[in-house]
């Protein structure tokens, strides 16, 4: 493999991220075959290899510049931007474009008899985390003195076995919180997953492929919600029913062959078009509606 000419992205081998990533390098168009140690995939039709790691790795796979690209949770991310500058070690990563997945929140969390009323509640408290840097740095922000003490798992057990009083952990539908007796009472950082690249200037062959790899996730994240909707309107329901359609630029209005006052309308709706819309539309005098998903985009 040339690294002088491909392009080599680290994901997640096996977690929360890896099918979200693999599925998103799909829809941009790669096609790969996986390698006999199941590590790396090879781009079969595109100059653009995936790299299978443990996703605490991506950042540094990224910023050594053993890899040009990464997709990571932004919680890891920032906890390696901010371990990273306390050693004082620079040039880090760059961070390309937000993905639309692997959304979760890093919170404070306290057990469900803790009188919480706000950061200073946590004064002089232990609080168990993985994200020791992120919640250090939250705790200075807040001017908060506590001692934060770093684990590496099961943080949610932390306060039953005594290790800690509260927790700074991930979140997403809240049901480990509730089920280890804690309650969220403050969201550190939102997170998602992120496409990072490396801080060296790129060859201009890759550097071309990574602006069209780019514009093709601009893509695929845009069509994601999107419809297409196709209608029947009298003329003068034309008005209403333009505001009624979620997230649409200018229609195409066409005249239908017979009559005069009627017209098809053609729309890209970049929202979701749900059952309510189209009830709305069709109290409006729209009718033979039909919505169509949106398989590629480019703007
Ligand atoms: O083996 P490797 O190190 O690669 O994987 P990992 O175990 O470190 O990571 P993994 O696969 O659990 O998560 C990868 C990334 O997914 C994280 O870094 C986040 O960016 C993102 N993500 C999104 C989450 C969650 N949602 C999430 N809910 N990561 C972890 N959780 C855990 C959380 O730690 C807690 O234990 O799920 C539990 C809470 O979930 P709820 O739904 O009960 O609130
Ligand atoms: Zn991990």
């Amino acid at each position: 493999m040339d690294k002088e000419q491909r392009l080599r992205v680290a994901i997640q081998k096996s977690g929360r991220l890896t099918d979200h990533s693999l599925d998103l390098l799909s829809r941009c168009g790669l096609k790969y075959s996986r390698g006999k140690d199941q590590l790396l995939c090879y781009g079969e039709n595109m100059p653009l290899d995936v790299l299978l790691v443990r996703d605490d790795d991506i950042p540094d796979l990224v910023r050594e510049d053993v890899c040009d690209l990464g997709i990571v949770g932004g919680n890891v991310v920032n906890e390696k931007r901010l371990s990273f500058l306390a050693r004082g070690v620079e040039p880090l990563f760059e961070v390309l474009q937000s993905l639309d997945f692997g959304r979760c929140r890093l919170s404070i969390a306290v057990p469900d008899n803790f009188n919480y009323t706000g950061p200073q509640s946590l004064a002089g408290r232990r609080i168990a985390t993985t994200y020791p840097h992120t919640t250090s740095h939250w705790l200075a922000e807040n001017g908060v003195p506590a001692e934060v003490v770093t684990l590496s798992g099961a943080v949610e057990i932390a306060p039953r076995l005594g290790r800690a009083d509260v927790i700074c952990d991930l979140v997403s539908t809240g049901s480990t919180l509730q089920a280890n007796h804690l309650r969220e009472s403050e969201v550190v950082m939102q997170s998602q997953a992120l496409l990072i690249r490396t801080p060296v200037p790129l060859p201009q062959a890759k550097e071309d492929w990574l602006n069209r790899i780019l514009l093709r996730i601009d893509g695929v994240q845009q069509v994601k919600e999107s419809k297409y909707i196709m209608l029947h309107a009298p003329r003068s329901a034309l008005a209403e029913i333009r505001r009624l359609l979620p997230g649409s630029e200018s229609p195409t209005i066409i005249p239908l062959e017979g009559t005069t006052d009627k017209v098809a309308i053609h729309a890209v709706c970049r929202e979701n078009v749900f059952w309510e819309t189209l009830e709305s539309l069709k109290r409006a005098g729209a009718s033979s509606l039909l919505v169509l998903p949106v398989e590629k985009m480019l703007a």
